[in-house]
C-alpha cells in the first residue's frame, strides 16, 4: 500500500471505532453495494470469499435505480449458488443518470425500505464508484441512514480517472469529504493512481480486478480487527486507529 492509499485508508478524523457487540453473538455486518461501480465490488467481494474467516455475519444487498447492475447481480447469484446470495433492491425504474440529487431523491421516497434493511446491523460497508449520479447520491444517504441505525460504518469508494472530466471528479471528492464526516471510516481508492501503477500491458479489466482484490484485502483487514476486539473484549471497544 502506497503512502497516500495509506493516509486515505486510515487518515484524519479517524481516531476510533467502536462496535457494541457482545461476546455471545458473531457481529453482523451488512456489506452493501451502490451503483454499477458498488454492485461490481459487492460481486467480487463475494466470489472471493476473503470476508467469510473475518469472524462476522456476512449478508449482501446491491442497489441501485435501475435494474442493469442488478441484473448482473442475479446472474452472479445464479453462478454461484452455494455462495451467500445477494439481496437487489431497486430505488426507482430510473436511472440517475449522473444526477446525484434524482439519486438521494430515490432514497427519501424508498427511505423506510432503506431503514429495514439496516436493521440490526452492527458493522455496514458501504461500496460505491463516486462521480456519477447513484454512487455519489445513494451513498452519501446510506452513511446517515447506517449512523442513525447505530451501526459503525466503513465506506470503501472509488474516485474517477482524470478523463472522466473535472464535473466527476468534484462531485467525487466532495463525496468523500462528507463522507469522512457521515461514515466511520473513509477507505478511498482513485481510479487513476491505480491505473498508473500498471506498465500499460493490462487490459482494463484486469486492472480493475486487481483492485477489487485489494479492496477486499483491506477490507478483510478492517472487519476482522473490528471483530477480532468485539470478540475479545465483549463490549464496546476502541480500534484505535490513530489521527495522522
Ligand atoms: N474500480 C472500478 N471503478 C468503476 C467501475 N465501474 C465504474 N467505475 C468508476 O465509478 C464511477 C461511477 O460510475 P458508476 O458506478 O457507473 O456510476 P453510478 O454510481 O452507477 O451512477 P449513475 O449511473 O451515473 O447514476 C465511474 O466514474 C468510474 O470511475 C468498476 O467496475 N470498478
Ligand atoms: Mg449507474
Amino acid at each position: 500500500m502506497n503512502r497516500r492509499l495509506f493516509l486515505q485508508m486510515f487518515g484524519a478524523g479517524i481516531a476510533s471505532l467502536s462496535l457494541p457487540v457482545g461476546a455471545s453473538s458473531l457481529p453482523s455486518c451488512k456489506i452493501i453495494g451502490i451503483g454499477a461501480a458498488g454492485c461490481n465490488l459487492a460481486i467480487a467481494l463475494r466470489q472471493s470469499n476473503i470476508l467469510d474467516g473475518a469472524g462476522a455475519t456476512l449478508s449482501y444487498v446491491c442497489v441501485d435505480l435501475g435494474p442493469h447492475s442488478l441484473e448482473f447481480v442475479e446472474a452472479a447469484n445464479d453462478a454461484n449458488p452455494a455462495l451467500p446470495q445477494i439481496k437487489t433492491l431497486m430505488l426507482a425504474p430510473v436511472r440517475a443518470g449522473g444526477r446525484a440529487n434524482a439519486a438521494r431523491a430515490a432514497c427519501l421516497h424508498h427511505r423506510d425500505a432503506l431503514a429495514g434493511m439496516l436493521a440490526g446491523s452492527d458493522m455496514v460497508v458501504l461500496l460505491a464508484g463516486l462521480g456519477g449520479g447513484t454512487g455519489s447520491g445513494v451513498t452519501q444517504y446510506m452513511a446517515l441512514a447506517a449512523r442513525a441505525a447505530g451501526a459503525v460504518t466503513v465506506a470503501a469508494v472509488v474516485t474517477p480517472f482524470d478523463f472522466e472530466g473535472d464535473v466527476r471528479n468534484r462531485r467525487a471528492n466532495d463525496v468523500v469529504e462528507r463522507l469522512r464526516h457521515d461514515a466511520d471510516l473513509v477507505m478511498a481508492y482513485s481510479n487513476e493512481e491505480w491505473i498508473n501503477r500498471f506498465s500499460g500491458d493490462e487490459s482494463f479489466l484486469d486492472i480493475w480486478d486487481a483492485l477489487d482484490r485489494h479492496i477486499a484485502t483491506n477490507l478483510h483487514y478492517v472487519v476482522s480487527r473490528l471483530c477480532t476486539a468485539a470478540r475479545l473484549t465483549g463490549h464496546p471497544f476502541a480500534l484505535g486507529f490513530q489521527s495522522v
